[in-house]
């Protein structure tokens, strides 16, 4: 039987259990090397689900996706470069505020999002409450539950994957910035289009990082030799 290959790219903080889920979702089928150009490992393995051969990329374990660290690039490159059908964010549910703000970031660039709820034992035992389907409405994203040390939640975030992939929807999130800087990103959005329609980035995406000044975005546009990057 031909199986439909999908790819699917784990992120999150450190410690936050990606490992753990990895391993869950491949078992022994792994492939370990490094990414191009720096010492950072790679993994990849593979699972077969109902009709899918499930492609999984552990991403570096990060806080946010700046243009800062090595690591950061790597995740938001193959992020934007690769697009995988979609992101599975491991988020440690007894620290949800801190891992949040990567979740924000990866919702920002509008690919399809899964939020893997991990260590809600954790979470419990710190009497933490946390309501699920708030999370989900906030984010958009479908929100599994787990506890991957005990290999709970699996099946069900495997489930969320087809689904997600099946109907093919990007998050169509949007972070409200406030109207002054809401008017200059709609601004530089604009330009993005009309001038570069084939960006693989999405605009608004590159609207937020020419205005955070983003070292990598902007030499993109400098080697362009760009009117966005040229000061008034
Ligand atoms: N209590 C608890 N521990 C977990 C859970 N998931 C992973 N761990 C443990 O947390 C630690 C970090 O997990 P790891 O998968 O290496 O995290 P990574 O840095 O994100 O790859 C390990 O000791 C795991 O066994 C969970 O759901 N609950
Ligand atoms: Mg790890």
């Amino acid at each position: 039987m031909d199986r439909k290959e999908i790819t699917i790219a784990l992120a999150g903080n450190p410690n936050s259990g990606k490992t753990t889920v990895f391993n869950n979702l491949t078992g022994a089928r792994q492939q370990v090397g490094n990414w191009p150009g720096v010492t950072v490992e790679r993994k990849e393995g593979r699972h077969n689900y109902l009709g899918y051969n499930i492609r999984v990329v552990d991403l570096p374990g990060v806080y946010s996706l700046t243009a800062y660290a090595p690591d950061e690039v790597i995740a938001r490159n193959f992020i934007v470069d690769q697009k995988p059908d979609a992101v599975v964010d491991i988020i440690d549910a007894s620290n949800l505020e801190r891992n949040l703000y990567l979740t924000v970031q990866i919702m920002e660039m509008g690919v399809p999002l899964i939020i893997a709820l991990n260590m809600m034992d954790m979470a419990e035992a710190k009497s933490h409450k946390i309501d699920i389907k708030a999370l989900a409405q906030e984010t958009g994203a479908p929100v599994v539950p787990m506890v991957a040390s005990r290999n709970q939640g699996t099946e069900e975030l495997l489930r969320e994957i087809i689904k997600l992939t099946d109907t093919d929807s990007s998050n169509p999130f949007r972070m409200y910035y406030g109207q002054e800087i809401e008017n200059e990103i709609t601004k530089l959005e604009e330009i993005i289009s009309k001038n570069h329609p084939s960006n693989k980035y999405p605009p608004r995406w590159l609207a937020i990082k020419l205005l955070e000044e983003d070292e990598e975005i902007l030499k993109k546009f400098q080697e362009a030799d760009d009117c966005l990057t040229k000061r008034s």
